[in-house]
């Protein structure tokens, strides 16, 4: 399996994020990318290339124009208020407000953004375009025929919506691909996202539309971040309705009720007659987890590759979480040999 990856991301390096009431270390590090990296040649998975450059025009395929211009220039923006320490947003919209634009970086931090622990720094905006880059590059691998490839994307994109960021994501890089996939050519497309945490910003993208299916298995939003989106009766809108399908499961989930689910989903992907498929791959379903509340092991993510692979589709994986750093390279590289082995 060929393995896109960018240098690039290791631009975006954020200091500290608000946890449990403090400012810490990021958990979503370079290193966690460089660990994937290492693991996908200590194997021997593929060649790894790297991203041609697409242009943000299919970005905006998925993200509101506004929304790309004020990150392209918000770390500018930041550093003549604040000075060259990473940006925060502190304050949001809440019922009862107005939703109008500020003039001023601090408002417009918190009107395109809806949580504390997504730091802009000095190379984010860079960062974030080589990922989107290495996203398409892998679902042009994906449309010209490839069984499947991976997009080692750092920072993740799950969380991002049409116009804001959070969750450690700014582009939705499964978003954009998934699009990519549709605008070269297949008529439906599904987004699978096996990440730990609910994919909010792909839900809302694709909430409306019903030639891409988006299913996510993911930890109880009663119990877990991000809260307020991700529950089973979300099923679509619209021309969209029946094409979104949540499975919100409890804290402490083990692979035994976790793969009973994936096997739902699966069966949900096939009827929905899907042409390509984008997996959000966090592996952050990890017992070794520092941020997570599953009970996944090691040896289980050979077997969701393998899972995968019995849809018989073109298959996109694109990273996304997974936060125990020494486990994340064979967990995640583990999913792709399933998958290969299966293929
Ligand atoms: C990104 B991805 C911290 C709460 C959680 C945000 C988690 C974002 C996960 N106290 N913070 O889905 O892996
Ligand atoms: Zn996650």
């Amino acid at each position: 399996m060929i393995t896109v990856f960018s240098d690039a991301h290791a631009l975006h390096d954020g200091k500290a994020e608000l946890h449990d009431g403090k400012l810490v270390t990021s958990f979503e590090m370079p290193r966690r990318a460089a660990l994937v990296l290492s693991r996908v040649t200590e194997v021997g998975l593929g060649p790894v290339i790297p991203p041609s450059a697409f242009g943000l025009d299919p970005v905006k395929r998925v993200h509101a124009p506004d929304y790309v211009d004020f990150l392209a220039g918000a770390w500018d923006a930041w550093v003549a208020e604040h000075g060259a320490y990473d940006a925060l947003p502190f304050t949001w919209i809440a019922p009862g407000m107005r939703r109008v634009v500020p003039d001023h970086i601090d408002g417009k931090l918190g009107y395109y953004s809806f949580d504390a622990g997504t730091p802009i720094t000095a190379g984010t905006f860079q960062a974030v375009r080589a990922a989107a880059d290495v996203a398409l590059t892998g679902a042009q691998l994906v449309a010209r025929g490839e069984r499947g490839a991976f997009a080692l994307t750092r920072p993740p994109g799950h969380h991002a919506h049409r116009a804001c960021y959070g969750g450690y994501c700014f582009f939705n890089n499964a978003a954009i691909a998934a699009q990519a996939l549709r605008d070269t050519g297949a008529e439906r497309v599904c987004v699978l996202d096996i990440d730990y945490h609910h994919g909010n910003g792909t839900q809302d993208i694709f909430y409306d539309r019903g030639d891409v299916l988006f299913v996510s298995l993911h930890a109880d939003p009663v119990q877990e971040y991000p809260y307020f989106l991700g529950f089973a009766d979300e099923t679509g809108t619209g021309a969209g309705e029946g094409a979104n399908a949540n499975y919100p499961l409890p804290f402490g989930t083990g692979f035994e009720a976790w793969s009973a689910a994936l096997d739902h989903a699966l069966a949900r992907i096939a009827a929905f007659g899907a042409e390509a498929l984008v997996v959000s791959l966090g592996v952050d379903t990890y017992k070794g987890d520092p941020i997570s509340r599953f009970r996944l092991d090691t040896a289980d993510y050979p077997t969701i590759g393998g899972m995968l692979a019995g849809l018989r589709l073109p298959t996109l994986f694109v990273m996304e979480g997974g936060y125990a750093v020494e486990a994340i390279g064979v967990n995640a590289v583990g999913v792709l040999q399933g998958f290969e082995a299966a293929a």
